[in-house]
Order: structure tokens, then sequence, then C-alpha cells
């Protein structure tokens, strides 16, 4: 590998274990595997650099930036081709299964009134806007070692949310995925030749979406230890690429990685880190660190070199999250886990409706399930009136 590979980002850490890297070289001829050992790991809040031995005394470094950036956190980058329209495009989830977490990340909601994101944003407390509208951030479950968080909404009802993918079949299946963060700013050219994309953007305000497959799934440490989805960021009609292939970027950390199955979409990952780069000539240097996402060469982008980019693998964790996710108190429609005339008045709207569905059945009106929102269902709600958890 020594004189083949060029240069850092000629390197993507496809799977890091007990001090041993795994990683995808590029050539100009091909791709292929190498095992390697870790010399040294540097974390910070920022992300984490490895520097590992490559033969003969030489060693590389390679760095997976979090997707987080100060009082930003990752985006989704797409190539100028693959734009989705998404008000034509209905193949995804509902946009209002993922949100934006507080003013740096993003989250994805799966209860009526629970969220999951990732820890290394940070915040205790602050705002979650969903669909438009701001949640405060309630209760609050960290997992023990990985990058997730269970987040309580209060006073939240939620109507659209999605459920865990719990198998284990994840690689090489298509997601979507969908985010608050940065977008793709100027295009990066060597040569008259586009390699990559700058991250641009305000604010974690504006949704994104896009597609691309898992290729694998790993443990990332540094930090947190999490186990995680895989994918990359092809160009256009090279590799295995979707058809609005994208990557992630500042503030879509949290963001949710979707996979359909059984009629619905699930959350299948969110997203933790991409690729870093660096200015040419300071690889490695914080200091020196580019937002930008890559999927060719920089010094010869005939060179695929499609960036690395992976989510914090909800199917590892789905039975934590259930540990702790918190019940709804039937006849609470309005997440105040307390049922009083407020909860009547929403019932009220739902009356005589037949068109209960999953997965919010009417916003809990329909509180048996089965559709309809009649007497049994008031029943019900009268059942817990003027009480609570
Ligand atoms: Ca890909
Ligand atoms: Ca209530
Ligand atoms: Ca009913």
């Amino acid at each position: 590998m020594v004189g083949e590979v060029k240069a850092i980002e000629d390197v993507v850490i496809f799977a890091e274990d007990n001090h041993l890297i795994y990683l995808k070289a590029f050539t100009n001829a091909h791709s292929y595997f190498r095992k390697y050992q870790i010399k040294r790991t540097l974390t910070s809040e920022r992300g984490t650099v490895l520097q590992f031995y490559c033969g003969r005394g030489i060693f590389l470094i390679v760095s997976v930036l979090l997707l987080f950036i100060s009082k930003q956190s990752l985006g989704i980058i797409l190539h100028p081709s693959a734009e989705p329209n998404l008000v034509t495009w209905t193949d995804r989830p509902d946009s209002d299964v993922v949100g934006r977490w507080r003013n740096n990340a993003s989250c994805v909601a799966i209860s009526r009134n629970c969220i999951v994101t990732t820890r290394h944003q940070g915040g205790a407390s602050g705002e979650v806007v969903i669909g438009g509208r701001s949640y405060s951030i309630g209760s609050i479950w960290n997992h023990s070692s990985a990058d997730l968080r269970v987040v309580k909404l209060e006073n939240t009802n939620l109507r659209h949310f999605v459920n865990l993918y719990t198998d284990t079949d994840e690689s090489g299946q298509e997601i979507r995925i969908g985010g608050f963060g940065k977008g793709r700013g100027a295009i990066l050219q060597t040569g008259g030749k586009t390699y990559g994309y700058s991250w641009s953007g305000p604010s974690n305000t504006i949704q994104r979406w896009c597609t691309n497959k898992v290729n694998s799934s790993t443990t990332v440490s540094g930090g947190y230890v999490s186990q995680v989805l895989v994918a990359d960021f092809d160009g256009i009609g090279e590799g295995d690429s979707t058809i609005y292939e994208g990557t992630a970027a500042s503030w879509d950390s949290g963001e949710g990685w979707f996979i359909y199955q059984g009629g619905e979409w699930k959350v299948a990952a969110l997203s933790r880190g991409v690729e870093t780069h660096f200015v040419e000539g300071h690889e490695g240097d914080p200091a020196y660190r580019l937002y930008e996402a890559w999927f060719r060469d920089r010094a010869d982008p005939n060179i695929k070199t499609p960036d690395y980019l992976d989510g914090v693998q909800i199917s590892s964790y789905a039975s934590w999250i259930n540990s702790v996710i918190p019940e709804v108190l039937p006849g609470d429609l309005t997440g105040d886990d307390w049922v009083d005339i407020s909860d009547i008045s929403v019932f009220a709207g739902f009356w005589s409706e037949t068109n209960c569905q999953a997965p919010d059945f009417c916003l809990g009106a329909d509180s048996e399930p089965d559709g309809d929102v009649d007497w049994d269902d008031f029943a019900v709600l009268l059942g817990n009136w003027l009480s609570s958890f």
C-alpha cells in the first residue's frame, strides 16, 4: 500500500476493531482492503484522528469527523444532477418524522412523544422542532456506551413517527437519509473535473433528503463506542450509486437512515460521522480541516474515492430503546401524562372518525385501537380520568 496510496484522502476507514484498522485503499486501477495496527488514537469533541502503521515504519493518518461543529452539528450533500424534488418525491418517510435538535443537529420521532438522536452534539434542555412546531426537551436516557439517546418531549403528541428497524440484514439495502444539516456549496474541481463539494448553510433549519445504500456494519470508538452502519458517497453512475446519492454534513448528527420493510419506513441508523478532509500538506491537522464532501480524488479526479459516512445502528440498540421508552397513558392526547378536559377537546376533534391508522391511530383518540373513534374509546379515556402515571 505504501507508495501506491498517494495521500490521506485515498484511504477510507472501513472498520476499526481492537487496535486494528481495516482500510479500503484506492489506486488508479482498483480498490482493496488491508488490515493495519493503530499507532494511536486522538479524540476530541470534533472527531477522531487515527495514526496507524503502514509498513516500513511509515504511518498514515485517517480522521472521521463527527457531524458536529462547535455550535453546529452534520447536513445532506447531494450531486447537482441528483437533487430530488421533495414535493413530488414520495418514496420516502414523511417529512415530519425528522426534526431539528436544538440549533446543531437532527433527530427522529419514534413514538407519540419520544425522539432518538446522537449524544455527541450535546444539549440537555432546549427545543426540538418537528413539523415546524417547537417541543421542549424533557427526560433524557443516554446509552451507557453508544452515541445514542432517547428523549421524551414535553406536552407532545406526534402524528408522524417511525418504528425501529430490528433486523440485522441492513448491508446491501437501499436507504433514505433525512435531516436538517448543511447543503451543497461550491463545486470543487481539479483541472476542470469535479471531485467534491463544500458544505454550505447558515443554520439547521432546512430539511434535506437523499438516498444511499448500506455497505457494511462495524464498531467505532472515540468518545463513545457505537455499533454503526457504513455507507459511501459515490459519484452518480459510479460504484453502486443510488438515484439521489448523498452524504451527511454538519448538523446532520442524529438524522435518520430509513429502510422500507413490511409496508412502512423504519429507522435503521442515526448519522454520526463522515470522512474528514484537510488542506493539502496539512493532513490530520484540525486547524486545516476542510468541511467538504468528496467522491473523487482531489489530485486526480479520474480516481473514484467515495467518502465514508456512518450512522449508529438502531438494530443493535433496539432492545435498549424499547426498555427505556415510556408508555403513553391511554386517553392522554396532549402529552402531559394527565387525562383531563384538554384531552376531551382533542378527542372531540376525532369523534366518529373511522379511518384511524398506524402508527398514531388518530393521535391516540382511537385507543383500543380498532380504526374508529367511538364510545369504546371514550370509555378508555374516562377510565383514566384525572389519573396520571
Ligand atoms: Ca454509496
Ligand atoms: Ca392530557
Ligand atoms: Ca376505536
